[in-house]
């Protein structure tokens, strides 16, 4: 006999029901089960991650909360997931940034193009002060986000034709983004013709040639086997992305708070070695895709800024985002518009 960790070692027999004696891996029900999907296959460091965390969660809970991961699309694309969070339907979701913006317009503020350039500044606002107002903003729709933003990585490009190696190499360029209008604005002024698709759509649209280029960090390139589909990889490093952790709001107020905490932890524990992992891939990774077929080159940021500011691109998200936050994204990046 095992029993789920923390529950009671002896399993009571049933009376008259009879039906359980005998089937102890269902003699005790989770109090809380808590779903969560996401977009990834479970070896992607997100769901290795949530996995350990699950883990956890079940252990230190005594096996009163249970975790269910529904990775890969299995409950529809990001926009079908998003609804299902904000409805309850579903406890836990982790959009990207970009996503997450369809609904909270200020939480594309770290996808402005060519902002961020390493790390430092990025972990310095997303745990500090421009977090904490994205943050703010993503409780008032009627979610909790939790405290660390999880690593999606810096955004790559990747073409079929031709490698992008200055900004004149995106003219007319059909290039798949998210369902995003801060990336359909910047492709736009890039001189690009964008097109918004689900994720989960990106390889077959990629294949049937629908569109010739795509952009996402080396981590989910490789888990997504888009080397299969694409020759040339530009490692502009044009946005930083990252996925909030969030959960139902409901759901979330309805754990008892030393459930909370517990399940906190273990999640924002996790999400900081997620970002290690994430770290850690973007080394190593490139190797392997270069061992698979791409093509890599290394573009300087500063034709692309330039077609930008050209365009307008910086003064008109400023406008959009507020003086606040955008004030908030300058003190940690330095002057944009
Ligand atoms: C996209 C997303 C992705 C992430 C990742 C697959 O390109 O931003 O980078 O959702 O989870 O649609």
């Amino acid at each position: 006999l095992k029993a789920i960790a923390g529950a009671p070692a002896a399993i009571p027999a049933i009376g008259a029901a009879g039906a359980v004696i005998g089937m102890p891996h269902i003699a005790r029900a989770a109090e809380y089960e808590l779903k969560y999907g996401n977009n990834l296959p479970m070896t992607h460091p997100l769901n290795v991650r949530a996995q350990q965390a699950a883990e956890r969660i079940a252990k230190e809970s005594n096996g009163k909360v249970e975790v269910k991961i529904f990775p890969n699309n299995q409950l529809g694309g990001d926009t079908d997931m998003l609804s299902q969070v904000r409805s309850g339907g579903l406890t836990f979701f982790t959009p990207s940034a970009l996503v997450i913006a369809t609904l909270v317009p200020v939480a594309a503020i770290n996808a402005v193009g060519f902002a961020f350039s390493d790390y430092d500044q990025v972990w310095k606002a997303m745990d500090g002060k421009l977090g904490a107002h994205v943050r703010n903003a993503i409780s008032k729709v009627g979610l909790y986000a939790f405290e660390k933003m999880w690593d999606n990585g810096f955004r790559q490009m990747t073409s079929g034709d031709k490698p992008i190696t200055t900004a004149a190499d995106m003219n007319g360029l059909k290039i798949r983004v998210p369902v995003s209008p801060l990336s359909i604005a910047m492709f736009k002024g890039l001189g690009a013709a964008p097109a918004s698709l689900q994720f989960s759509e990106v390889y077959s649209s990629l294949q049937t040639r629908i569109v010739d280029a795509q952009e996402n960090p080396l981590p989910i390139i490789q888990v997504a086997k888009l080397f299969e589909v694409q020759k040339y990889c530009s490692l502009s490093n044009h946005i930083w992305d990252g996925f909030w952790f969030i959960a139902n709001g409901r759901a979330w107020k309805g754990l008892p708070p030393d459930m909370q905490t517990i399940v906190a932890n273990a999640i924002n524990d996790a999400g900081m070695a997620q970002r290690g992992d994430i770290k850690t891939l973007n080394q190593s990774v490139k190797a392997d895709l270069e061992s698979k077929g791409l093509t890599f080159n290394q573009p300087s940021p500063d034709s692309f800024r330039a077609k930008l500011r050209e365009a307008g691109f910086y003064a008109e998200w400023k406008g959009r985002f507020g003086d606040e936050a955008w004030g908030l994204l300058e003190e940690a990046v330095g002057k944009l518009a």
